[in-house]
């Protein structure tokens, strides 16, 4: 059974809340996570790919970064392709030695589930009808059903971790909070293979046809998604077509070397810009996709949810050993000068490689010159880079 008070009630077991969990545990913290799904429909949803130094540094401080070092690939560029012609960007050397590491969300969560179960810690996984109550007060409450049963759990603080459709933000007061939206006329449909990828590093695709992205998940597993209109329907994109549309959309050596093979998984995300002000409401705080939403063309949504569990979780650890409220008092405005920073990149690197129903060619060919012009100037490649690394943390502070 679930404790009925903890220092730390947890609404989400992706990977906002399953980080956060372990670093208050390290820290001596307790806490309780509850999660509307199974532990198996959590590790079957296929996103993130790309880690930031930042996450990465966070994983270790967590105490589960070992698998994570063995089997993520370590990247020092990116490639753009537009125009037919591929032009890599040098994330490396343009950043002082920074890089990127591809590792699946999937394992990150894995690696932070097994901890956790090793560790004994509690965690409600198809906790239902989840509420947020008192968070106004200093003696918050959440009570959910499971097994049949209401539950009530007393906390010194709720942490929302729960995404984008969660109960938490939901549950904020309507005057207290300003959203700010921008949905994008199509999604990227994703396809997961067991084949090798098309190239070493990631390829970022500008196409008259539409965007294409190459990723990959190992040396033996590719993961690629192309630009869709919202209106289709995954049924109707069989393996054959969506293999077919990716050819179309490289170029001559992409062609050639790209190994198809069956899907393991096939799915169509939309794509969204979204940020809510304040992140804080009493002794709730929003944490990770609950409180923004990037378009993935960034690889920024992991990245920004590890930016602010360290903050959060840096802001409870002082307040339980010292009674210092400065770090949660500023864990809004903290995050949210970082957060603003990566949607924007984010929103602007989608306008940069989309086609939009709306524009005419006329739009397509400012986009290749304005990335002709990026690529070809230090300058324009600087910017790329330093913003897909990651900006330095103090960058905002
Ligand atoms: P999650 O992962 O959505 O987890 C929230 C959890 O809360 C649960 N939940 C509830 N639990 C209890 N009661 C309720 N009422 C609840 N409501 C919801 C949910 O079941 C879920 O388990 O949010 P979190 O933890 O903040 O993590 C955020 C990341 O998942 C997200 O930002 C990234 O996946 C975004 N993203 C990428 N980010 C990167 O940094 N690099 C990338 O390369 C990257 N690629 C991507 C992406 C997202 C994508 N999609 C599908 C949106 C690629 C794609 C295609
Ligand atoms: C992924 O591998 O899923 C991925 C990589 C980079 C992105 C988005 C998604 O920008």
């Amino acid at each position: 059974m679930p404790p009925t008070k903890t220092q730390v009630a947890i609404v989400g077991a992706g990977p906002s809340g399953l980080l956060l969990g372990q670093l208050l545990h390290k820290a001596g913290i307790d806490n309780v996570i509850l999660e509307q799904r199974s532990g198996d429909y959590v590790l079957s949803r296929i996103r993130a790919g790309v880690l930031e130094q930042v996450c990465i540094d966070l994983m270790d401080e967590a105490g589960v970064g070992a698998r994570m070092h063995k089997e993520g690939l370590v990247h020092g560029g990116i490639e753009l392709l537009f125009g037919g012609r591929r032009h890599r960007v040098d994330l490396n050397g343009l950043t002082g030695g920074k890089n990127v590491m591809v590792y699946g969300q999937t394992e990150l969560t894995r690696d932070l589930m097994e901890a956790r179960r090793a560790a004994g810690l509690p965690i409600v996984y198809e906790a239902q009808h989840v509420s947020v109550h008192d968070f106004d007060t200093r003696t918050p409450r959440v009570r959910y059903e499971h097994g049949g049963a209401t539950h009530e759990i007393a906390c010194d603080f709720i942490a929302g971790c729960d995404g984008f459709h969660g109960v938490c933000r939901a549950s904020a007061p309507r005057g207290a909070i300003t959203e700010y939206e921008k949905v994008y006329p199509f999604g990227w449909l994703g396809l997961l293979s067991d084949t090798p990828p098309v190239c070493d590093e990631l390829v970022y695709v500008n196409s008259p046809r539409g965007f294409a992205l190459c990723s990959q998940r190992s040396r033996t597993r590719s993961r690629y998604y192309l630009q869709v209109p919202l209106t289709d329907k995954i049924e109707a994109w069989t393996d054959a077509a969506f293999w077919q549309e990716l050819k179309l959309r490289l170029d001559d050596a992409g062609r050639a070397k790209l190994v198809t093979g069956p899907s393991i998984e096939k799915s169509i995300a939309p794509l969204r810009s979204f940020v809510t002000e304040p992140l804080r409401f009493g002794r709730m705080f929003l944490a990770g996709d609950a409180g923004h939403i990037v378009p993935p063309t960034g690889a920024k949504g992991l990245n920004l949810a590890a930016t602010d569990v360290k903050y959060l979780s840096g802001a409870f650890v002082e307040y339980f050993r010292t009674g210092s409220e400065n770090g949660i008092d500023n864990y809004s405005a903290r995050c949210l000068r970082r957060i603003w920073k990566a949607e924007r990149f984010s929103w602007w690197f989608t306008m940069l490689m989309h086609r939009f129903p709306e524009d005419g060619p006329i739009v397509g060919r400012f986009q290749e010159a304005e990335l002709d012009y990026l690529v070809h100037s230090e300058a324009g490649r600087r910017t790329i880079a330093e913003n897909y690394v990651g900006l330095p943390l103090d960058f905002a502070e």
